[in-house]
């Protein structure tokens, strides 16, 4: 008769740590075996989200908002799209956290305990604009493989933490550096511990900002576990695959970073744009940096009925990747007249800008109220569908609502 195995100790504490409670007898538990309150775990309460969320996929985790989950200035948690390539850290010790930072362009590989980044170099907290490279993929003909985002996979929430920039200032580079790239202690599918799910990175001059951070706080609370806790790198207005969460290393390269998902067609669009279903080749694919201008009406929820007469006040946010927005405008009559709506200044660079109007009606009947930013540079939204690309990424054509005049 075979030998009965039990659980090891370390993954016992990732499954009590993800039911939140101590399995009493979990070491006698033999291994292999999932506990049932794990085989039907409910991911709204797993990851303190509403049940309005829409799951996309389970393995990995993926999940994203709705437009009307999205009306608050500074996302809570509970509306904020999750997004994984990999399986989330069973275990996190935050009192064995540790950062290193490596790479051929710092004179020095030099490694730093969670307690060192809090209490060595200011705080700072800004609210950062984060968006999946591929929000509104699901719109693409012919479609992109990949999650079928609609339009949910962004987030403006307020993080806190150190800058990177004082974070490599302390581990001094050299001259020849041109790029980051990060290490977080994430999970690849297949569970090979020498494969990573993805490891992005941005330009040294990105890495560089202000606004870069090194963050431990989300909302004023330590980051939650699915949104990388307890570091991550936040870099906003950039396609958010460059933010990396459970942050474990940041190496410093004399290259172009080329961990994975940086090359071939991840994350990167056609150079020049082609013909929808065209096939471009790996050399012809450009990096995506700022993502582009684009906003989102969160106020009323689409299928609104208003009364004859009444005006109809409408609520979003508008972002430009980089850029700040300088306009945003409706129109009640399919894009061939515009109205100015009221646009608010960002927190900060890098925040997205909440806009309001109030939208009279001249009689009964379907309306669609579609929202459109230009952004610093005089770039507005496409009124549909921007450029094909294979991936489908970068949708940002004018959100759009249904309001009936009754
Ligand atoms: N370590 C790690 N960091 C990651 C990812 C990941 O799978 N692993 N996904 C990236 C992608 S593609 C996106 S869009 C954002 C999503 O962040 P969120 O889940 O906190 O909303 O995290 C990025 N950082
Ligand atoms: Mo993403």
């Amino acid at each position: 008769m075979k030998r009965r195995s039990f659980v090891t100790k370390s993954s016992l504490a990732g499954l009590s740590s993800v039911l939140g409670i101590d399995i009493v007898y979990g070491a006698l538990m033999p291994s292999g075996y999932t506990p049932l309150a794990y085989q039907d775990v409910n991911p709204f309460t797993l990851f303190k989200k509403d049940e309005a969320m829409v799951v996309l996929n389970d393995r990995p985790w993926n999940m994203e908002a709705q437009a009307h989950l999205l009306n608050d200035p500074v996302t809570p948690n509970k509306y904020m799209f999750i997004r994984n390539n990999g399986l989330i850290p069973e275990t996190i010790d935050e009192k064995t956290w540790t950062l290193t930072i490596n790479g051929e362009s710092v004179k020095a590989y030099k490694t730093y305990t969670l307690q060192d980044l809090k209490t060595k170099f200011k705080h700072y907290t800004y609210q950062l604009t984060l968006e999946c490279g591929g929000n509104g993929r699901s719109e693409f003909d012919p479609p992109a493989k990949g999650n079928q985002w609609t339009i949910g996979a962004v987030s403006c929430a307020n993080w806190t933490g150190i800058r990177l920039k004082d974070l490599l200032t302390d581990v001094g580079l050299k001259d020849d550096a041109v790029y980051i790239g990060y290490h977080a202690a994430d999970q690849h599918l297949s569970k090979n511990p020498n494969k990573e799910p993805i490891s992005r990175g941005v330009p040294i001059a990105k890495a560089m900002q202000d606004e870069t951070l090194i963050a431990f706080a989300m909302n004023g609370e330590p980051i939650p576990k699915v949104h990388g806790f307890p570091l991550r790198l936040v870099c906003g207005g950039w396609p958010a695959s460059t933010s990396g969460k459970w942050l474990t290393g940041i190496s410093v390269r004399n290259k172009v970073h080329d961990g994975e998902k940086m090359g071939g067609s991840s994350y990167r669009v056609p150079c020049e744009t082609v013909a929808p279903g065209e096939t471009v080749t790996d050399d012809q694919m450009c990096i995506i940096e700022s993502m582009p201008v684009k906003s989102l009406i969160t106020y009323p929820k689409s299928g609104a009925l208003l009364t004859e007469g009444k005006m109809l006040k409408i609520n979003g946010h508008a972002w430009a990747g980089e850029l700040q927005v300088a306009k945003m405008e409706y129109s009640i009559d399919f894009g061939s007249s515009w109205n100015t709506a009221n646009l608010d200044t960002p927190t900060n660079r890098l925040a997205w800008q909440s806009f309001s109007a109030r939208v009279s009606f001249p009689k009964k009947g379907y309306y669609e109220i579609w929202a459109r930013a230009t952004d610093e540079n005089g770039t507005k939204q496409p009124m549909v569908l921007p450029g094909w690309n294979p991936k489908g990424y970068l949708n940002n054509a004018c959100h759009r609502i249904a309001v009936k005049v009754v």
